[in-house]
């Protein structure tokens, strides 16, 4: 059907200052600063933030200009009566942005491997603090081995968190009497932490915004992390994992604390 009639300059108009709008939006949630996360308190923390901030830029440039390139688009070629014009690509093309693609992703995730690789494929110094986490519906219990430095053997028949034995802590162990269960994480500053992290019935999560770690807790394993928390403070450790009705409130707290006040609490608590 052949056609002399313009279309309606309106609509593309529309469309191309709508994306702008989208753009100028998405920008500004960024650029405020009004979405971001709670300061870093760890060293791994402060390199996982220089590398979100690097992609972000660099996305964020890929992303503008893309959007805006696409506005200016819909403006120029709308329909003005002419004749639709297209063609089957451009290797030359394809191949520049092909490679430009891979270039940037593996650029970027090069960048990023030594913040990775401390702390997933680098084990813990052989002087970290170890604590155990256990997940269940819906809470934490952290563990401390007490003064003996040894952890008492579990036994899953002995669980009973009436009784004051949430993780099952084997009363035939000697190693396992002075064992200190307790339900928020308390830890000394500048030291390393290393969690063994494991559930006692579904996947959940280990959490903690400030220190940029997330880690699964999954039934069968007992998966460890490490981190070196530099600044004293009450943070929220939060279950992230989708692990049943509960789950919202599944939530506790890691408290960092002055090499003093961590003896006291170990003191207090081995009292009880
Ligand atoms: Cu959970």
């Amino acid at each position: 059907m052949k056609r002399n009639s313009k279309g309606s300059a309106a609509t593309p108009a529309i469309l191309s200052l709508l994306i702008v709008l989208l753009v100028a939006i998405t920008a500004y949630v960024f650029i405020s600063g009004k979405f971001q996360a709670p300061p870093p308190i760890t060293e791994v923390g402060k390199l996982v933030d220089q590398q979100y901030v690097l992609t972000l830029i660099v996305t964020s440039v890929v992303f503008i200009l893309s959007q805006l390139g696409l506005a200016w688009v819909i403006f120029r070629y709308r329909d003005r009566g002419q004749k639709a014009q297209y063609n089957h690509g451009n290797n030359k093309f394809e191949a520049i942005w092909t490679t430009a693609t891979i270039v940037l992703f593996v650029g970027l995730g090069l960048m990023a491997h030594h913040a990775w690789a401390v702390t997933h494929l680098q084990p813990a110094g052989a002087d970290a603090l170890q604590i155990e986490v256990t997940t269940n519906q819906f809470v934490f219990n952290f563990r401390y081995a007490g003064p003996d430095g040894k952890f008492g053997r579990l036994d899953v028949n002995q669980i009973s968190p009436e009784n004051g034995n949430p993780v099952g802590v084997d009363s035939a162990d000697p190693n396992g009497k002075d064992d200190i269960v307790v339900p928020t994480l308390t830890i000394p500053v500048n030291r390393e932490i290393e969690l063994l992290i494991r559930s006692q019935d579904v996947i959940h999560n280990f959490y903690v915004r400030e220190l940029r770690l997330q880690q699964d807790a999954v039934p069968g394993m007992v998966i460890p992390i490490h981190f070196t928390a530099s600044q004293t403070g009450r943070y929220d450790i939060l279950c992230t994992q989708l692990c049943g009705l509960g789950h919202y409130k599944m939530h506790s707290f890691l408290n960092v604390v002055s090499e003093q006040d961590y003896e006291a609490f170990l003191k207090q608590n081995a009292a009880q």
